[in-house]
């Protein structure tokens, strides 16, 4: 059975995540619309990770069991002034997960529950991992600039990104 203060933090959660995956599909679908095919793509998969991170927490609560709430929706932005601003959105929402996994982390150090701080460590290397690629895309924008073919750039060094996730996913099907 889960602690009280626990089990509030991981349903908010929820939340974080579900909202992560609904700004990162108006992401996509404003990139698509933008003819930016690769950010497209990227933000497509990212969606789609985001809603399996909720999905693993919703599994978790009820095995431990407790009821996890499905949230409502809020309504994610539409439209962005540019692509380099979406990424430095993305940047902050995903700071905004790991301060939230963190403070997680620290309620249930003190509510003494090793299981929940074993169910979240792989929360604390993906927020890492999310992080440092974020900050390495933002890093790319920053050189290639914002001259008159900088979008075919960017969207080429997303292009990049994608293939490597695929390869990356196809190697761990491979493994399992
Ligand atoms: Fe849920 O992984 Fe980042 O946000």
């Amino acid at each position: 059975m889960l602690n009280e203060k626990v089990y509030k933090a991981l349903n908010q959660q929820i939340e974080v995540e579900a909202d992560s995956s609904a700004i990162y599909l108006a992401m996509a679908s404003w990139c698509d619309k933008e003819g930016l095919a690769g950010c497209a793509q990227f933000f497509y998969a990212q969606s789609d990770e985001e809603r399996m991170h909720m999905l693993k927490l919703v599994h978790y609560i009820n095995e431990m069991d407790a009821h996890a709430i499905v949230p409502g929706l809020t309504a994610p932005k539409i439209d962005y002034p540019s692509i380099q601003d979406v990424f430095q959105i993305v940047y902050k929402q995903e700071k905004l997960v790991t301060e939230s996994i963190h403070k997680i982390m620290d309620i249930c150090n003190e509510c003494n529950d090793h299981a929940t701080i074993h169910f979240l460590q792989w929360y604390v290397a993906e927020q890492r991992e999310e992080e440092a690629q974020v900050r390495e895309i933002l890093d790319k924008i920053r050189l290639i600039g914002s001259g008159g073919q900088s979008l075919y750039y960017i969207d080429k060094e997303i292009e990049k990104i994608n293939k490597k996730r695929i390869a990356a996913e196809a190697e761990e099907e491979a493994a399992a």
